[in-house]
């Protein structure tokens, strides 16, 4: 069986869950907390992070990695798509929202934080900022298509989900002119694997 080492409120370990449940395999996530990490991480991870995923001999950390592993084990309902040139296509994009999105969440995890300096209090709005419109960007595709990719829910979906489900806590409002994003994300937000996989902690950042 395969067991995550995931963060009660990580958005990288949301997206290894989410791909868990929508498998609807068999498998242990196990809860680490951030602000008490166990040991057995560091052991496992050289980089000390979470997600990890231990599969009998095979221990992987970088959830996009992880979840790929996941996807080719267990190809139903398979994630990426089945032709080469989608598939680059698509780890262009994964690329792309790592680059763009998720390489500042650090930052807006900041957002909830009390005490804060000046300069990181503006470089927390630049951040939100930055964020907001790469993702205004993104609002056109969806008054086409149901996904990121198409009419399918795929990889795509699942890298930008947690962030989607996080803006309200992160402080990020979007426009109107941005809806058919936000129906975007509702959609992948009704789906029952990525309510499975919420958590606790993850269920009460959206009201
Ligand atoms: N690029 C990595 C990012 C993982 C990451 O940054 N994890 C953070 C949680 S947001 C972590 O475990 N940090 C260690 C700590 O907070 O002590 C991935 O996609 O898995």
């Amino acid at each position: 069986m395969m067991n995550l080492y995931s963060g009660t409120t990580d958005p990288f370990s949301h997206r290894c869950r989410i791909v868990l449940y929508e498998k609807g395999m068999d498998f242990e996530v196990i809860d680490v907390d951030l602000f008490n990490k166990p040991e057995d991480i560091a052991i496992i991870n050289p980089y000390n992070r979470v997600p990890v995923l231990v599969d009998r001999d095979l221990v992987l950390y970088e959830s996009n990695i992880i979840n790929e592993y996941i996807d080719e084990r267990f190809p139903h309902p398979q994630l990426m798509p089945p032709d080469p040139i989608m598939r680059a296509r698509a780890r262009q994009l994964l690329h792309t929202f790592e680059h763009e999105l998720f390489e500042r969440i650090p930052i807006l995890e900041t957002a909830n934080q009390k005490e804060k300096e000046k300069e990181k209090e503006k470089e927390l709005d630049r951040t939100r900022a930055h964020v907001r419109d790469h993702l205004i960007q993104l609002a056109p595709i969806f008054t086409k298509q149901k996904f990121m990719l198409g009419d399918e829910f795929s990889m795509l979906d699942v890298a930008i989900a947690p962030l989607l489900w996080r803006l309200e806590h992160y402080g990020i409002e979007l426009p109107k002119a941005a809806s058919a994003l936000m129906k975007y994300a509702e959609r992948i937000f009704s789906r029952q694997g990525f309510i499975d996989a919420l958590t606790p902690s993850e269920k009460v950042m959206r009201r």
